[in-house]
This record gives structure tokens, sequence and C-alpha cells, in this order.
């Protein structure tokens, strides 16, 4: 690349233009600014407060370049559509690294880079690579400012729609500073969309370049992402920070002699029983399984007097409190949602939620500046898709897509929506405590073998259940779909160190946490997706989901019964709560069913994931396994 100045002038020109705002007291953090715009050379640098007329001004500048449009006021106040780069639609997990410093400290399931070679590497990438632009410095708390289990991270990023994006995602703005203080420790996190303007030139709607690096290194605790304006890859709270990071700092802190903590791919709930009891759960499935809805669960007939609230639906960080038990925190501000298939049947909280203030993304646009996708309605007559062509339902089924009329929204189209916004919001939510978690539950997408529910007899037993968790692929990744790929605890792309050592973590977390005398919390896994002969789900889901929720507080209360099986205790029929549904004995039968044959070939499958994880694989797993065999056969 040829640098139009001398690089004397530029480190000069990018330290006055720094434009530090006097609140800003850590020298440590202004002279990594200095250092980032050194390297990146942008034309200026803006201090995000994460104000309203912060706020705004993006907006009406993105909206005056093309990357935003404003939606109708009438029908979405204060909301704004992104159509993305038709290559830049979702996380790349194939362009994601682990860079520690050996490979096996990142594990088989993750992609390894040497550190200094992708230093090198990025160096090259970075140099210049926001020419012609603003670089922002965003400041944001992942958890409620100021909470013990909360962390704070900056994220240098030249692009308006990160900012906007993780002003709802993140706790962002000047308050941050406050806390970091003058020498706070913070994760520091490097973005850029990679395309630099020359003077004069013309920007795009949505900048972005083929080339692609989402990096992390673990010991210095930093994340540099280059070349995409995406979700996860972009906004880098979220998976980067708040799962790969953050499970590394969880495993550290227990390695260098605290009790350690969690950084989990979970949702939070919290469910109030009639006689006003009130219990805490945190559920892990994979993209795509339901996360959000089981998140915001509308109990359904039959169940009046049941409330369920909604804290988090995508992460959850959970550390030990000194009563002995797990508290957990949302470390996210907002919802980043999968938009089709949302709807007032399937999730009516959410859809409530989207009625303002939103930022869609990759979703269709109505005539009259309204947003829509697939499954929220009968499709209008005419729309402009995520691609801004016209569709409709006639040319949608002239060209079809994998055999079905081509989609007006991205099938990956998400939503950027303030938490504060969903009428199921727990009043706790924010809370600087945390919540008490009374059970784990984790959950895949399997059409076979795996019955709806089952508890787990001990914690031993209940890691080994999440461990060899398997799910279905689906749209969401690409490749084919519909095959069984190991998904252990949901974190497969998210786990930010050997996936082997991440099992031992848990494992040793629970036996501290017993040797101390506290009651841990139960763990019980879920299967919503079994299918009859002709490929339809057995198990209605939604709302009904609370029939399962249920019956596990019941099991926590020592109250509900079940049957103890092979590797757990699952509810007989008479064990669920059918009231206001007719669901008959049969299809419970096919749901719950424990397939001898299906669970040999399935214990095939765990060996072979624990053959892969041979290296620092925790020896309980495999007790487990031949427990589990031997009850199998018996
Ligand atoms: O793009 S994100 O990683 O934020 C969303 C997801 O894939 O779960
Ligand atoms: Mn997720």
């Amino acid at each position: 690349m040829n640098h139009p100045y001398p690089a004397s002038e530029i480190e000069a020109g990018a330290a006055k233009r720094l434009n530090v705002p006097d609140y800003v007291k850590h020298q440590g953090l202004i002279d990594w600014v200095a250092s980032i715009a050194a390297l990146t050379k942008p034309d200026r640098v803006v201090w995000a407060d994460g104000s309203q007329e912060e706020n705004d001004r993006l907006c009406a500048e993105m909206v005056a370049a093309g990357t935003l449009r404003k939606l109708n006021p009438e029908k979405r106040p204060g909301s704004y559509l992104a159509w993305s780069d038709p290559g830049d639609v979702a996380r790349v997990e194939d362009r994601t690294f682990i860079c520690s410093r050996t490979r096996e400290e990142a594990g088989p399931t993750n992609n390894w880079t040497d550190p200094d070679e992708m230093r090198g590497t990025l160096n090259g990438l970075f140099d210049g690579c926001m020419r012609g632009r603003t670089m922002y410095v965003v400041p944001f708390s992942m958890g409620p400012l100021g909470s013990h289990i909360a962390h704070v991270g900056v994220e240098l990023s030249d692009s308006p729609y990160v900012v906007v994006n993780m002003r709802i995602m993140t706790r962002m703005g000047r308050a941050v500073y406050d806390v970091l203080g003058e020498s706070g420790h913070f994760v520091p996190c490097v973005h850029s969309v990679g395309k630099p303007l020359a003077p004069g030139e013309k920007d795009v709607a949505w900048p972005c370049n083929s080339t692609k690096y989402i990096v992390h290194y673990p010991e210095t605790r930093e994340i540099w992402s280059y070349g995409s304006g995406y979700g996860g890859n972009a906004l880098l709270g979220k998976k980067c920070f708040a799962l790969r990071i953050a499970s590394n700092m969880g495993r550290q802190d227990a390695l260098s002699g605290g009790i350690g903590w969690l950084a989990e791919h979970m949702l939070i709930l919290a469910v109030t029983s009639p006689e006003g009891r009130k219990y805490h759960v945190a559920a892990a499935f994979p993209s795509a399984c339901g996360k959000t809805n089981f998140a915001m669960l509308i109990p359904p007939k039959g169940f009046e007097g049941w409330t369920v609230r909604t804290i988090g639906d995508d992460i959850a960080w959970i550390k030990p409190h000194s009563d002995g038990r797990l508290y957990a925190i949302n470390p996210e501000a907002g919802f980043f949602g999968v938009a089709p298939g949302t709807s007032a049947k399937t999730n009516p909280n959410c859809l409530a939620s989207l009625d303002r203030n939103v930022i869609y993304t990759n979703v269709a646009l109505t005539d009259d500046g309204d947003v829509w996708w697939e499954g929220l309605s009968e499709p209008p007559a005419h729309l402009l898709d995520w691609q801004g062509k016209d569709w409709t339902p006639e040319l949608a089924r002239a060209n079809p897509v994998n055999g079905k009329p081509k989609p007006a929204a991205h099938p990956n189209a998400r939503f950027t929506v303030a938490a504060a916004q969903c009428p199921s919001i727990d009043p706790n939510w924010d809370s600087v405590d945390g919540v008490p978690i009374d059970a784990f539950i984790f959950g895949g997408r399997r059409s076979t073998t795996v019955p709806l529910v089952t508890e787990a007899r001990s914690w031993e037993e209940g890691v080994y259940m999440a461990a060899t968790m398997g799910s279905e692929t689906t749209a969401a990744q690409a490749g084919a779909t519909g095959v069984v790929r190991r998904d252990p605890f949901a974190m497969l792309p998210f786990c930010g160190y050997n996936m082997a050592e991440y099992f031992g973590h848990w494992l040793d977390l629970g036996h501290r946490l017993q040797v101390g005398g506290a009651k841990l919390p139960g763990i019980f896994c879920v299967n919503w997706f079994r299918t009859d002969e002709n490929g339809k789900f057995v198990w209605p889901g939604f709302g009904d989901n609370m029939r399962v929720l249920a019956w596990m507080l019941g099991r926590l209360e020592g109250k509900a019964q079940g049957v103890e099986h092979v590797f757990g205790t699952s509810p007989r029929y008479e064990d669920l709560n059918w009231n206001g549904l007719d669901f008959p004995r049969a299809s419970f039968e096919r749901i719950t069913s424990i397939d001898k044959e299906a669970w040999s070939r399935e214990f095939q499958l765990h060996a072979e994931l624990f053959q892969q994880l041979s290296h620092g694989l925790p020896p309980a797993l495999s007790r487990v396994k031949a427990s589990f065999e031997k009850r199998l056969a018996a």
C-alpha cells in the first residue's frame, strides 16, 4: 500500500487530532488510542459519549450516506433499516481465531495461528485501513456499571453503525470513564471495516472487505476484527468479549487461585409460581433453537398465576457469591435477535419490544416505510427485499431458493433493541448483584433419540450431558442442514480456550462449591424438536415449554415425580401438568422414549468427541460414560 504522507507526519497529525475530552483521565487508554490512530490513520478521532444527541447525529449522517433508511415514524418511531453487503451477513467461524501462545491452549475446536505471526498479518492489514474515515472511541461496560460481575471494554471502530448498535447492546458512553478512573482495566477492541477511502472517493452504503479476520489474543485479552461490519463480527462486546475473552478470564481466575467464574451462551429467566416462589434459570441452546423465545415465554392457558420474566436472551456471566450460590448477570443491555419467524404468535413479548427505537438489519421494506420478514404476517403484495430489489409473492415463487419462495428478508436478518423495551423484562434484570441461579438447562435440536427432558443425577453427570450435547445444523451455519454436530454447552464457536479444559473448569467449579457446602443448581437437558414420521414437530413448544419448566421447579422443590433411566430422571405422562392442552399419551411416548440402538450409536458419537478432545479431557467424563453404557447394556 502506498502512503501519501511520511510516517513522522502521520504520527504528529494523529496525535493532534486525538481530541481527548477532559473527562477522560486514563493515560494508558489515551496512549493506546494514539497508537491505534497512528497505525490505522483515520481522518479524525471522535470519542463517543453515548448521548441521544450523538446517536441522532450519527443516524442522520448514516441516512445521508445511504447506510440507514429512516422508517416511517408513524409506524416505527425512532427506527432505522440497514441493508448489508450481500457478502457480510453473518458471523464467520472459519475466519475466527484464538491466538493463544500454543495451539494446545486454543484446543482442537478453535482456529489457531501463532500470535506473533498473526500480529504481523494484522499490522499489515490495519496500516492505514481507516484512511478517509472517522475512528470512534466507544467505551462500554458488559454488565451493570460498577457491578462486581461486570467488566469494561473500549472498542475503536471506523463504523458509525457499530457505535449506534453498541449503544443499544451495552452500557455505552461517558459514565464508563468514571468506572475506569485513571488506571482501571479494560479489554481493548480494535475494529475496522477494512475499506480505506482515497481523498474525494465516495463511500459505499455498507463498506466491508472480502478479507476478514476475527482475532482474539487471550494472553493480553485483546480483540482485533477486520473486514466485516456485521453483528458478532463487529459488535465486539458480544461473542468476542462476553464469550471468547470472558470464558478465558473466568478460567484464569481459577488458575490464579480464585474460585473461577463462567461466561456462557445462555439466556436467563425468572419464573414465579402461583404460590409466589421465584426461581432463576439459565439455559444454553445453539443458534436458531429458540433462546429468545424461551427467555420471553408466556405461560399457556391452564397456567394462570405463573409468570416468566426475561433477564437475558443470549449470554450469562455467572460468579460464585459469598453465600455459596452462583449469581448471574446479563452482560448485555439489548437483544440482537433473529427477525424471521418472530411474530405475535411465536413471541408476543419480543414483537411488542420492536415497535420503536429499533435498528433493523437485512429485513424487507414495505411500501409505506415499515419492515417485514418471513413469518411476521401474510406477505404484502409488494416489498423491497433485503438487497433493495422488488419483491412480490409471484416473483418469490418464480425464483425459489432451496425449493422455497425466495425470502424477502435474509434468514439471518436481525433487530437491535434495548432490553428495557421488552414487556417481560424482569425488575431485577439490571441488578448489580445479579440473580441466584437455581437450574441450568441444556438443549439441542434433535429430531430423534434425545427425550423431552431429563434431570441429571449429579453435577458430574449433568456436565457430561452438556459436554456431549449434539444439535442438527440449521440455516444459521454454512453447509448442509440437519446434520448432527456436537456443540458442547452450545459453546462450540464461542469457547475461547481448549474445550476439554473448559469441561474441567465446570467440574472443578462445582466441586469447589460443593466442598464449601453449597447446594448446586440442578442440571436439566431438554429437546423440543423430536419429529413424527412426516418430519413434523410432535411437541408444541413455545408457551407450552412452561409445562416442562414447571416440572423442573417441582423437582427442585422435591415435589415432582419422575422415572429414573440410563442418564437421569424424566417425567412420566402423569407427572406433567396438562391443563389447557390436549396432548395424547402416545405423542408423549414418542418424545420421551429411549431407543437402545439409537443410544449406543449416540455413545459412539460421544466417543468420537472425547477422542478429538482427548488432550486434557477430565477422567470424570470417561467414568460417567462407562457407567451410562453399563446401565444401557443392563
Ligand atoms: O452475529 S451474532 O454473533 O451477534 C448473533 C449470533 O450468531 O448469535
Ligand atoms: Mn447467540
